[in-house]
């Protein structure tokens, strides 16, 4: 049996990838970090009772800051692949904590590598690095490929240009099976609640049913080639399977703005959105109410007036530096690892959608109970 060792196990892409392992017969560790509150929401499904028989899944508490903890982990699970999808992953995030986000994001990766190393399995455990779009930062061509030039544009990216680079100097050093995936942006109803798409699916369906008033965002014209993470955790897997180590862009090869995303969203649920002004000023205004649509979902959307403003812009989501447009070229992928997503936007938006709108009916009966219902978020 294959053994596979995920960090990141409890976020959105290690919740996928420890699912399709399981499902191709791998035993799946995963590293999660202490926390004073449960933060397995995304896994509980595939955990098992541990004294059950033909348990294939277990996790170990540890931290990408902490040498000695991963080199025991590793050494006590001998694993064939090594998945680093540990992360302090939110971009803003990053100018606010700078230091962590290099230690974590940049110097976690060399401490991953070089337990490998210490423990000698350079040949036998393959790794692979969760490398990112946001390398190409400030547009030097598009669309982005292998071999587009990096220009990395905040504290995450650059600590993720360290981990880019450490990886293909270990596998040119040492030899190692270490392969960076360049996946552009990928989101599903696990996305987490304060990244810009399930910001605008869960805001979307908190307006219908009459929870919120107003979304509020930073840049709307920012252009983002975004897939789904279903797609592209196999993607993941495929680049561990090929004869010799090597790197891959993943990308759907469309780029579509935020502005547009959120029409998407709103559309979903029966609300045409039409955005006027500019900059700070620009606005997303109701100006149809598909009554049909929202009756198939059951929706009332009757306290919800033509003419409503219900998207504004907040200064407060701008970034220091941003990266203004990311469309990736996956040509590579597509040709040697026989990869293509299944999903495309308009399904990607549906499936975000329909689940941030079973989950905030959930938030409605809550309330109407009288219990809290989490609302803040950045
Ligand atoms: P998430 O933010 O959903 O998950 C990040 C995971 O890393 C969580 O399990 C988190 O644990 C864990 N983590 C954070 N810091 C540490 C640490 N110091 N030690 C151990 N674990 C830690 O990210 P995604 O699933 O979206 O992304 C996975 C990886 O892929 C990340 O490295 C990200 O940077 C990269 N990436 C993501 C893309 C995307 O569009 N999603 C695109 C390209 C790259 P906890 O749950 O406790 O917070
Ligand atoms: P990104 O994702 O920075 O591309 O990083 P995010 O969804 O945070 O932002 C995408 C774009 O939307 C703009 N934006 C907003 N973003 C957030 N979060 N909140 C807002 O209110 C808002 N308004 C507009 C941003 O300015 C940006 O241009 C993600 C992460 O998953 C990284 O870990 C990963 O490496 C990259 O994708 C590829």
């Amino acid at each position: 049996m294959k053994v596979a060792l995920i960090t990141g196990i409890t976020g959105q892409d290690g919740a996928y990838l420890a699912e399709f392992l399981l499902n191709k017969g791998y035993f799946v560790h995963g590293i999660k970090r202490r926390s004073s509150l449960f933060n397995t929401d995304r896994i509980d499904h595939l955990y098992k009772d541990q004294h059950e028989r033909d348990v294939r899944f277990k996790l170990h508490y540890g931290d990408l800051t902490d040498s000695t903890n991963l080199i025991r982990i590793i050494q006590e699970t001998q694993p064939d692949e090594i998945y680093n999808l540990a992360a302090m992953s939110h971009v803003q995030v990053s100018f606010e904590m700078p230091e962590y986000t290099a230690n974590a994001d940049g110097v976690g990766t060399l401490r991953l590598l070089e337990a490998i190393r210490i423990l000698g399995l350079n040949n036998k455990t393959k790794i692979y690095q969760a490398s990112t779009s946001e390398l190409y930062g400030l547009v030097q061509a598009v669309p982005q490929s292998e071999t587009t030039p990096f220009y990395p544009r905040s504290p995450y990216a650059v600590a993720k240009m360290y981990a880019y680079w450490i990886t293909v100097n270990y596998r040119e050093a040492y030899g190692m099976y270490a392969c960076n995936g360049i996946l552009f942006n990928h989101e599903s109803p696990l996305r987490g609640e304060t990244f810009v798409t399930r910001k605008i699916t869960r805001a979307a369906a908190k307006i219908a049913l009459g929870l919120q008033k107003c979304l509020y965002l930073g840049n709307l014209s920012a252009q983002r080639d975004w897939g789904h993470a279903k797609d592209y955790v196999e993607a993941m897997w495929l680049i561990l399977q090929q004869e010799k180590p090597e790197d891959f862009v993943i990308s759907t090869g469309i780029t579509t703005p935020v502005r547009e995303f959120v029409k998407m969203s709103f559309e979903e649920l029966g609300i045409t959105v039409e955005f006027s002004g500019k900059d700070i000023n620009e606005k997303g205004v109701i100006i149809d109410i598909n009554r049909d649509k929202a009756a198939e979902l059951n929706l009332n959307l009757d306290a919800l007036k033509l003419g409503e403003t219900i998207v504004k812009v907040d200064p407060k989501y701008f970034r220091p530096t941003e990266v203004d447009l990311l469309l990736g070229d996956s040509t590579k992928a597509r040709q040697k690892l026989g990869w293509k997503p299944k999903y495309d936007l308009d399904a990607l938006v549906n499936d975000m959608v329909m689940s941030d709108l079973n989950l905030m009916k959930k938030d409605e009966y809550l309330k109407q109970g009288g219990f809290n219902t989490l609302n803040y978020f950045e």
